[in-house]
């Protein structure tokens, strides 16, 4: 960026693919909050899951006496660098938690914690705290999803306004890698749970959404984050207890997605960004990129919107957004249907697996989605050279003999 001063006027000149700067640094304090349905999608991105521990519960020093008829799995998660046993004793209806909450490898001097269950949702149990060897105390949430996982939150967040421009704009920060610091970035390659998160609500309507101008409002802790446009480095305290936001002056590329319907979420340290709403480019900071979370949406000739979610992007690689040019991603379509047939687990069958290939060879799900709606996967039929037919079938069976 280039400023050049005239009698009583501030000219402010922009070279190609910059952003200007404006504002000064601001610092917000913020305060511990709970966790609650508004706040769910800031937690979700700092989920991890408790690893079943194999074997007996009783090897955990200890463990409360089995009760008659229910369940009893032991859990670790690693919590401040320190492993964490924990136990779900399960029943129809009832369910608890008990946790060695003092690290000192003994269930016995611990409490109980109530699960509840709404419907067909997890079970919640109430937030705890854990306090390390090494003197840190975290706090942590758990749930027992219907399959058994044992999946692990922050239990709190710290919440606060930081005003930027003219604007207050509610912030969180959740330590999400549960190490009982705030300060830890994420990288392209960064998966939920393995670094914190931060939240802010650009729009303010007290949700955070999954896009707002090409953000989205809840992410992996970066370098930097885009607010309503305007770009700003984020330092945060390692307690947690404030964050500071400086306008930055960024380089800015463009991806072409090519295809004119992608949604595509990009990772770097530079933030989270997300191209989206049938735009077919987008404007990033300089920097490589990885595309998270893809999906193919195209609307059909009433008006209906489909939705082909990508299940692995792997084969997209990187994307490195340079100064002023813009950098094709080469995905989508046109795509690729294959089944493969392999031998079956048992004798005498064989196995038929069906998946779709997009341009840079990424896997798209069998199953589309219109207006929100899971549509039936592919069907196959065998015959033989006389046209009768052997077998048929969905490809979620996908073994036949
Ligand atoms: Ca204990
Ligand atoms: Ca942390
Ligand atoms: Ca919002």
């Amino acid at each position: 960026m280039k400023r050049g001063l005239v009698p009583g006027i501030l000219v402010v000149t922009l070279c190609a693919g910059s952003v200007p700067v404006w504002g000064q640094a601001v610092t917000a304090s913020l305060k511990p909050a709970g966790v609650g349905s508004s706040t769910h999608a800031v937690a979700e991105l700092a989920v991890r899951y408790a690893k079943a521990r194999p074997g007996e519960p009783e090897s955990t020093k200890g463990t409360p006496r089995p009760m008659t008829k229910w369940k009893n799995t032991t859990y670790d998660l690693s919590v401040g660098g320190a492993n964490v046993a924990m136990m779900v004793q399960s029943s129809v209806f009832a369910w608890r938690l008990i946790v060695d909450t003092d690290c000192d490898g003994n269930l016995s001097n611990e409490k109980a914690l109530p699960g509840s269950k709404r419907r067909a949702s997890n079970v919640v149990f109430p937030a705890f705290g854990v306090k390390t060897p090494g003197g840190a105390k975290i706090a942590v949430r758990a749930e027992l999803d219907n399959c058994g996982r044992l999946l692990a939150y922050p239990g709190r967040m710290m919440a606060g306004t930081v005003k930027l421009g003219e604007r207050g704009y509610r912030i969180f920060l959740a330590d999400g890698n549960l190490d009982g610091d705030y300060d830890d970035c994420g990288t392209g390659a960064s998966a939920c749970g393995s670094c914190d998160v931060l939240a802010i609500d650009m729009n303010a309507n007290r949700k955070f959404d999954a896009a707002v101008d090409g953000c989205p409002e809840a992410m992996l802790l970066g370098k930097r984050v885009r607010v309503n446009g305007a770009y700003y480095s984020v330092t945060p305290s390692v307690d947690g207890t404030s964050i500071e936001m400086a306008p930055t002056t960024v380089e800015t590329g463009t991806l072409d997605a090519g295809a004119p319907c992608a949604d595509i979420l990009l990772r770097s340290d530079n933030g989270t960004y997300r191209l989206c709403g049938g735009k077919k480019t987008c404007e990033l900071p300089v920097g490589r990129y990885q595309p998270v979370d893809v999906r193919l949406v195209a609307r059909d000739r009433k008006g209906a919107t489909w939705v082909l979610p990508c299940t692995s992007a792997e084969k997209l690689g990187t994307v490195e957004i340079k100064a002023g040019q813009t950098t094709s991603l080469e995905m989508g379509t046109p795509l690729v249907a294959k089944v493969d047939i392999r031998p079956g687990d048992d004798k005498g069958t064989l196995s038929l697996g069906f998946d779709i290939y997009g341009r840079a060879g990424e896997t798209y799900a069998p199953r589309a989605y219109r207006n929100g709606i899971a549509q039936p996967t592919p069907r196959f039929t065998i015959g033989d050279e006389s046209g009768k037919v052997l077998s048929k079938g969905d490809f979620f069976k996908m073994t036949f003999g």
